[in-house]
């Protein structure tokens, strides 16, 4: 383990991009490990993963994996792009390209684009060296039952903007993730920038706090002591999905921008579904950690229904597919329930807000019980209800804006 890592800069010191952000000379004590570490001493890794909600591994999978996987990504996006181009205009078009990429978190900003990848051999080579790597480390925070739920790559290009602040799940669930770079990463080229020790109520209201006052992305980055996560090939770093965090803005080619790749691989501890997954959908559900590292093989435990139903929710513009598949999950007691029934709910499915009314109501799913809460979901239910039912009437335009969405609910 090396502190102070040289290829870590210090908190605070983001800079370069399209951040704008000034450099200090101010350092974040910051622990590094080597590979070493996390396969001898990976007790400690995972210690400092639960601390800090993140911590860096370098050479954590062979470069020559890496490069491997990197042409096969720029050909098969290539091939990708080239097949949504030339598919039928329409809804047509918008399922192919949902085959193949994920919906933009920002897609009015120049965004990064997020390319799921096929199991193919180039990226079982990368995975099972990561896991050979990381998986100690990964097994003591999501056990080798750990689901896969994203396998993709995350690629931005020159001019790229920055990602604003944000942590990929909110404090009541928790998934992990870890990012591969699949070439050198360096600071023209938009790193992550991670804020160590951030995946807690304190630092989500700060955040939440600072962006009410407006302040620019450079003084939330230095107030939350971002640190860009500049990469050698082959090295990774493990992320807890609570954590605050973005993705960095690029360069113009002629200042150092490049494309930047990054292997971006989730796992969740089985019971807690996340709202989303970055898979292709014949992937969904069929792997977990334990089948990439070469130990005791897992009794199989294929469940068609339920990735049937993850993939139907997924396509996030079925407000009833998602309810169903949050049904699915609440009588499994999987905690998962509630982001998917709060996503239906947002769609405006009074049946959702009426679900998620009473499992705030008896404090179901571990779901700490809160009245107020059940109300407003409750009033909010019945509000929709009534507008659908004036709709039908048509004693109400369908151009009359739906009721504003309850806060708490949001
Ligand atoms: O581009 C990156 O480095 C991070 C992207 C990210 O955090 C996200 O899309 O949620
Ligand atoms: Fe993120």
């Amino acid at each position: 383990m090396i502190e102070h890592p040289p290829v870590i800069a210090g908190g605070a010191s983001a800079c370069g991009g399209k951040d704008g952000v000034r450099r200090s000379n101010e350092v974040t004590p910051g622990h590094f490990y080597d590979v070493e570490d996390a396969v001898s001493r990976s007790a400690q890794v995972a210690e400092h993963l639960a601390t800090q909600g993140c911590c860096f591994i370098s050479h954590a999978v062979p470069t020559t994996s890496c490069q491997r996987l990197a042409d096969y990504v720029d050909d098969a996006l290539a091939a990708a792009q080239k097949d949504v181009a030339l598919s039928e205009a329409g809804d047509a078009r918008y399922a192919r390209h949902r085959s193949y990429f994920r919906r933009l978190a920002y897609a009015t900003r120049r965004d990064r684009i997020e390319f799921t990848l096929p199991m193919v051999e180039e990226v079982t080579e990368a995975l099972e060296g990561m896991v050979a790597s990381l998986g100690q480390v990964l097994e003591h925070v999501v056990t080798r039952n750990g689901r896969l739920v994203d396998l993709s790559c995350m690629i931005s290009d020159p001019d790229c903007e920055y990602q604003p602040l944000h942590s990929d799940t909110s404090l009541e669930r928790v998934k992990f993730t870890v990012f591969v770079a699949l070439q050198d990463v360096t600071t023209e080229m938009g790193p992550t920038y991670l804020c160590p020790a951030t995946h807690n109520y304190e630092h989500h209201s700060a955040l939440d706090v600072m962006q009410k006052m407006e302040l620019s992305h450079a003084e939330m980055l230095g107030r939350l002591g971002a640190v860009p996560a500049l990469c050698s090939c082959g090295d990774a770093f493990i992320m807890n999905s609570q954590l605050l965090h973005c993705g960095g803005g690029q360069a113009s080619t002629d200042a150092g921008g490049k494309r930047r790749r990054l292997l971006y691989v989730t796992w969740h501890l089985p019971g807690i579904t996340p709202g989303e997954h970055s898979l292709r959908d014949e992937l969904v559900g069929r792997f977990r950690l334990g089948d990439f590292d070469g130990g005791r093989k897992l009794p199989p435990d294929f469940d068609e229904q339920y990735s049937d139903l993850f993939i139907a929710a997924n396509k996030l513009d079925d407000p009833d597919a998602m309810l169903q598949f949050a049904q699915l999950l609440r009588e499994r007691g999987d905690l998962g329930a509630v982001a998917w029934m709060r996503r239906a709910c947002r769609k405006g499915h009074p049946l959702a807000c009426m679900h998620l009314a009473e499992i705030f109501c008896f404090g179901e799913l571990g779901v700490i019980t809160d009245w107020e809460k059940a109300e407003e979901l409750r009033v909010y239910a019945m509000a929709l209800h009534e507008r659908m039912k004036c709709l039908a009437q048509g004693s109400v335009s369908p151009d009359e804006p739906e009721p504003p969405l309850c806060l708490r609910c949001h």
